[in-house]
């Protein structure tokens, strides 16, 4: 068969980095099988683009995943798929809390044909046996004979080949500037975000997050020698290519078990296959030091941290009180110091925010080095103990909201402010960190770091900006560039004056940047 796997956009925004889920089906496909992938962030298509891409393409069988912010469009583009009589399997997490809904269970339109509950590693191979003798059952659960739910083991893991596969839709340089860029030097023509995972599962349990239920709070590994080798494996390919390889390490929380991260950081760093990697961990576990130190050493650039609110009530309104704000600023403070760039998420709607909540988080955010903070609303995703309490209080607006999807846009009452004024508050605090002058101000915080340091970050905040302002137009993009004109001036001139004195020197084959 030939089978198309496809991630959409959601017709709004834009995603940065492919889904590792169709890497991983992929690999797990039986032989015999040609797997084409498709991401709509990259390749952008409408219904009619995808109806005429299957048929042209003679797809036998179409796999689609999504998120919740992209399941409108999903459905769409299964209707389309449907309608020219293709098949259409349905997986992720959306699904897996909605599946009566995929199918039309609800009274409503049925999309997929059959739906994937859970982990699909164990069910994938099965649906496309299924799918290939033309008996496609409607729901797949990992369960065993007994109705157990059985959760996928990450030993073994498959091997994904990364020094093969055909990579060139997620390269995220502009392909306008691909010749430009690679005449200046040989790895500037190329720089992919690839998704790896080093485990599974997270016990938290936060009220808005899915992972803990999608995944289960029994946390599940792989071996360290498989991701030291999928990491050489990617070091061989940037070498290759030419290019940058910059990992996304997409394990909720990286370093769940302390002492099993250090050991797998040690590993990394003895084997020699650091890549310039970004990892997601809690702000309680990165009060260790030596962790942090690790981290560094074995190549991490940027962390994400869900730091989720400056106000102690909140978090252990949502389960969340192991957050403590106290410890934030020294946080930041030490993986500035090991030079790594610290990506924090702040939620504004919780019940015991009021208006003002903006201008008080900045006041914290600007104590500390800088970094790139992310806000947005909560979100009452289905399945969660938030949905569900917000669901029985009758506080839901948009109970449905994922089928008319609209970026920054709440879908329930918060308690001591209206929507509106959540609205702006996330405009306020937006604004407030990504206008020309914050930007300019956080470049001249750090005036320690390289140049290269301080250009890449200079660069993710113009990329982070475009998260809430979006700039999807090359119109959009000109503006931007005036707007920062400024630090754009300054950070050029430096560059120069650091770059003639080498441009004497030959080039090297693959250029390793000098980022932070
Ligand atoms: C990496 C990641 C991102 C990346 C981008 C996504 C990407 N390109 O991978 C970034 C950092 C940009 C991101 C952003 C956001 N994310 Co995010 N992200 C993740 C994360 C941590 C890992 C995803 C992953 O690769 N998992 C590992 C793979 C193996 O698991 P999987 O994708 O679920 O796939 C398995 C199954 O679902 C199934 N499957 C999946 N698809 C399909 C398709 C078929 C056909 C079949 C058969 C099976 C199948 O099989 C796979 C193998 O078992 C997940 C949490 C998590 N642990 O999954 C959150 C998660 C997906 N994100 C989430 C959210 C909410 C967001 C944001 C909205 C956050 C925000 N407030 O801004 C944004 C939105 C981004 C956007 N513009 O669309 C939620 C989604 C909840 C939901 N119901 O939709 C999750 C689950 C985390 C959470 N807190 O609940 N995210
Ligand atoms: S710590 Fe992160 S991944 Fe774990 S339950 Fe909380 S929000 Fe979800």
């Amino acid at each position: 068969m030939r089978i198309l796997l496809y991630n959409p956009d959601n017709g709004v925004t834009r995603n940065f980095m492919p889904h590792l889920w169709m890497f991983l089906l992929q690999a797990l496909t039986p032989p015999g099988h040609e797997v084409i992938l498709v991401d709509g962030n990259t390749q952008a298509m409408d219904e009619n683009d995808m109806a005429e891409f299957v048929r042209k393409r003679r797809i036998d069988l179409v796999g689609i995943g999504a998120m919740t912010r992209m399941i409108a469009k999903a459905y769409r583009m299964a209707d389309a798929i449907r309608a020219v009589g293709v098949p259409v399997v349905m997986g992720g997490p959306h699904v897996t809390e909605m599946a009566d809904e995929a199918l039309g269970r609800n009274g409503g339109v049925r999309h997929a044909d059959a739906v994937a509950l859970g982990e699909a590693d164990d069910l994938w191979p099965r649906i496309v046996e299924d799918a290939e003798r033309g008996e496609l059952k409607e729901i797949y659960a990992p369960v065993n004979e007994s109705g157990k739910e059985v959760k996928p083991s990450l030993k073994p893991y498959p091997a994904i080949p990364w020094e093969s596969l055909d990579l060139d839709q997620f390269n995220l340089v502009p392909r306008f500037l691909r010749p430009m860029l690679s005449r200046v030097s040989a790895g500037f023509g190329t720089f992919r975000l690839i998704p790896i995972e080093s485990g599974r599962g997270c016990p938290y349990g936060c009220e808005f997050c899915t992972v803990t239920g999608f995944f289960g709070d029994s946390i599940r590994f792989r071996s360290d020698e498989s991701v030291v080798e999928e990491m050489l494996s990617l070091k061989r390919r940037a070498k290759r290519d030419g290019g940058q390889v910059f990992v996304f390490l997409v394990d909720d929380n990286f370093a769940i078990n302390p002492k099993r991260t250090k050991q797998l950081l040690r590993a990394i760093i003895e084997a020699g296959a650091q890549l310039p990697f970004v990892a997601q961990i809690s702000v309680n576990l990165l009060r260790d030091e030596e962790l942090v130190d690790l981290l560094a050493a074995a190549g991490a650039r940027c962390l994400y941290i869900g730091l989720e609110s400056i106000d102690p009530a909140n978090l252990a309104d949502v389960a969340k009180g192991f957050n403590k704000p106290a410890d934030y600023g020294t946080v930041m403070d030490r993986l500035s110091r090991h030079n790594i760039i610290p990506m924090f998420g702040f939620i504004f709607g919780m019940d015991f925010d009021t208006p003002g909540v903006a201008e008080r988080t900045l006041e914290q955010t600007r104590s500390w080095p800088p970094g790139l903070p992310i806000f947005s609303h909560l979100v009452p995703f289905p399945s969660t103990p938030l949905y569900a309490r917000l669901a029985a209080a009758g506080r839901l607006t948009r109970p449905k909201h994922w089928l008319d999807f609209k970026p920054f846009s709440m879908a329930h009452a918060p308690l001591n402010m209206t929507i509106d004024q959540v609205h702006q508050e996330l405009r306020i605090a937006w604004e407030g960190s990504y206008s020309a002058a914050a930007n300019a101000k956080a470049i001249e915080m750090i005036p320690h770091k390289t140049v290269g340091q301080r250009l890449t970050h200079f660069i993710a905040r113009l990329f982070f900006r475009g998260i809430y302002f979006p700039q999807m137009t090359r119109l959009e993009w000109i503006k931007l560039i005036a707007h920062n004109r400024k630090t754009i001036f300054k950070l050029t001139r430096e560059v120069f004056r650091v770059w003639r004195p080498l441009r004497s020197k030959p080039a090297p084959a693959a250029y390793q940047p000098d980022v932070p």
